[in-house]
């Protein structure tokens, strides 16, 4: 999809920390984008004044006079159910006009708290603000639903969170080691990480995509970008959302194998990284693990190298995921 001037708007979820590192270049239009920068963003209306103090996105249920509401108030295990929600505005009254970026005026992160189960979805919305979509998860636990959206006449974009049970029985899973290579071992797709995540400065991070061996360069654009990048930190779920340097049709920006992040981690830590892109007319994720600056002492249950791991937790050790 040739899209690329709703680009210009896209401020979501890109807390303060990601948006000088951004250089989106928000191509709208033919003309020269100022890339590189977010001036470009100014129809948007500049969206790092707006960011409140230092706290990543994600991690409030409101913030600047806006509160995310759910309606539905648990998740379904067995199978789709509707999922409905509302975003409050200052006046108390759900927001029904949104600034779309891209390509669309809000977008729902779900994931188990975790951080398994990750799915970025599209609600609909009705014309009395209330959001919904067919939703189902996997398993049972707590998990936090991110509404990430610009309100119109708003400046910039927030990200919201609230927890949502999925009820039943709760069997946590251990964050997958850190690994460099996703490989899907169904339909032959494999995303190599190349860089890394320095707490408190750009990291530039390229993301390479072969399938059978081969690179793939023929990356379909998904959402006005070869590639949407989530990071959520481990231990609180604070979300972070990147999108390519450069966009599809601006004539510098190849279609894979190679898709490269420019990303501001807040702090040290681990983080898991959620990337989708889109091939052969499919959405895929691929996972994972990222360690920003030193490492955490390692917990003493945590596997090695040296120690060959138990088997229950090499399911999600191995970097895997394209769903
Ligand atoms: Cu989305």
């Amino acid at each position: 999809m040739k899209t690329p001037v709703k680009l210009g708007a896209f401020g979501l979820g890109l807390a303060v920390v990601f948006t000088a590192a951004l250089g989106l270049g928000s191509a709208v239009g033919p003309a020269p984008a100022p890339a590189a920068t977010h001036e470009s963003h100014s129809e948007a209306g500049g969206h790092e004044e707006a960011a409140t103090g230092t706290v990543p996105a994600g991690l409030q249920v409101a913030q600047d006079g806006f509160r995310l509401l759910p309606v539905t108030t648990e998740l379904s295990t067995g199978g789709a159910r509707p999922f409905a929600f509302r975003i409050l505005g200052p006046d108390g009254a759900p927001v029904t006009r949104y600034t779309t970026s891209h390509d669309k005026d809000l977008h729902l992160i779900v994931v188990r708290r975790d951080l398994s189960g990750f799915q970025h979805v599209h609600p609909t919305l009705a014309a009395d603000g209330t959001w919904s979509i067919p939703l189902a998860v996997s398993s049972p636990g707590q998990y936090r639903v991110f509404a990430d959206f610009q309100p119109t006449g708003h400046a910039n974009g927030i990200t919201l969170g609230v927890d949502v049970p999925a009820p039943g029985d709760y069997q946590p899973r251990p964050l997958p080691a850190p690994a460099r290579t996703s490989t899907s071992t169904v339909d032959g797709y494999q995303v190599t990480l190349t860089g890394d995540l320095t707490p408190g400065g750009s990291s530039k991070l390229t993301l390479s995509v072969s399938r059978d061996g081969l690179p793939v360069t023929d990356l379909q654009p998904y959402l006005g970008a070869y590639g949407h990048l989530v990071a959520l930190r481990d231990g609180d779920l604070a979300y972070l959302h990147v999108h390519p340097d450069g966009t599809p049709g601006d004539g510098r920006t190849p279609a894979g194998p190679e898709v490269t992040f420019y990303a501001e981690v807040p702090s040290a830590g681990s983080y898991r990284l959620y990337l989708d892109i889109q091939h052969a007319g499919a959405v895929r994720t691929a996972e994972f693990t990222v360690v920003a600056g030193p490492p955490a002492p390692t917990p003493t249950t945590t596997p090695s190298a040296a120690a060959p791991q138990p088997s229950e937790s090499g399911h999600d050790a191995d970097g895997h995921t394209h769903k």
